[in-house]
């Protein structure tokens, strides 16, 4: 991928495709291209392959996605199975069509079981019973993959998948019911800091484990596998370490300073018990994440300080 190579990032307004912009910039590509969700409706195919027609891009991110935390994708499965198929189905489809050089197709660690033999390995997709408060958004993104695939194996193209584990930091969703429990988390607990609240609720039981990974981590393994990866099937991209909601909360609560008890609500959904990936194959090709989780979640709360004072 050339400095001038013409790159066009789907979603580049949202946590993933903003971070990979800025990293592009960073190293100093001179022709990226993107449109607004008013600019350009992925949802709409002629759109789609209107706008793939007039400007013929040579590499493409598929970073925009309907995404959500636990309760938005158990509340509304018809929008995370719509919008997140259509969208993919459009871009890959007119990437296709229109010769693109190669296409990195952004998926999620919730396409594995729910079950599975942890840390997850990438031949475990299509193995077990998916998790069911995010099963359609997974169908949706599998659905993905296997289209990259079958495009490669039909066509010819160069369509790879990178499975990222729970991605946070700064432009991420901070809404407190359609948000995943970093940002959520870091919102409560300053919000309670400020009110003095004598506590926090959290949802479930808090003994679930994930995996984070900063989105700035991310867009660098995006980058890297533009360049390096090849391969037909999906490639995990994460930290190698997971934690426990329980000691993220705990962790959360150090960061912003917030003194008060923390209480769990089971009422609320768990969701997977763990996720965590296997990312043997993304350290053999030489990449490792940089940003520790502390760090990351300082900046993030930082940044999202920022936006309050805005
Ligand atoms: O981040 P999260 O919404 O998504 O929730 P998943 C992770 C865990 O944190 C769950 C708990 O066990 C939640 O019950 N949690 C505790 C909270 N307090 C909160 C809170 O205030 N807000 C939220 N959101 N959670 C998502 C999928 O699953 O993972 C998506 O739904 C996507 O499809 C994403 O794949 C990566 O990790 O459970």
């Amino acid at each position: 991928m050339d400095k001038h190579a013409k790159i066009y990032i789907a979603g580049h307004r949202g946590l993933v495709g903003s971070a990979i912009l800025h990293k592009l910039i960073h190293h100093s590509y001179t022709n990226i291209i993107y449109r607004t969700s008013q600019e350009l409706d992925l949802c709409n195919q002629d759109g789609v392959k209107n706008f793939f027609a007039a400007e013929e891009p040579e590499y493409v991110f598929v970073a925009a996605a309907k995404v959500g935390g636990i309760l938005e994708n158990h509340t509304y499965p018809a929008n995370f199975i719509y919008n997140n198929i259509m969208i993919q189905s459009n871009i890959i489809h007119a990437a296709y069509q229109y010769k693109v050089k190669k296409l990195l197709f952004l998926g999620s660690s919730c396409i594995y079981p729910r079950l599975a033999p942890q840390p997850i390995k990438e031949e475990y997709l299509l193995t077990g019973e998916l998790e069911d408060t995010n099963a359609s958004y997974a169908i949706a993104k599998i659905a993905g993959i296997k289209m990259c695939q079958g495009y490669n194996r039909q066509y010819g193209t160069n369509f790879i998948s990178i499975m990222p584990t729970n991605l946070y930091g700064p432009h991420d969703n901070f809404d407190l019911t359609s948000s995943h429990v970093l940002p959520a988390l870091i919102r409560k607990f300053h919000e309670a800091k400020i009110n003095h609240l004598p506590s926090v609720e959290i949802w479930g039981t808090g003994k679930p484990r994930r995996e984070f990974l900063h989105v700035d981590d991310l867009a660098d393994a995006c980058l890297f596998l533009m360049k390096e990866y090849e391969e037909n099937g999906p490639i995990n991209v994460g930290v190698g370490k997971d934690i426990s909601i329980r000691e993220l909360a705990k962790l959360i609560a150090t960061v912003v300073g917030y003194p008060g008890e923390i209480l769990y609500n089971p009422a609320m959904p768990d969701g997977t018990p763990r996720k965590l990936l296997d990312i043997s194959k993304l350290e053999a090709l030489g990449w490792n994440s940089k940003i520790k989780l502390q760090d990351g979640i300082n900046s993030t709360y930082h940044w999202y300080l920022n936006t309050l004072e805005v």
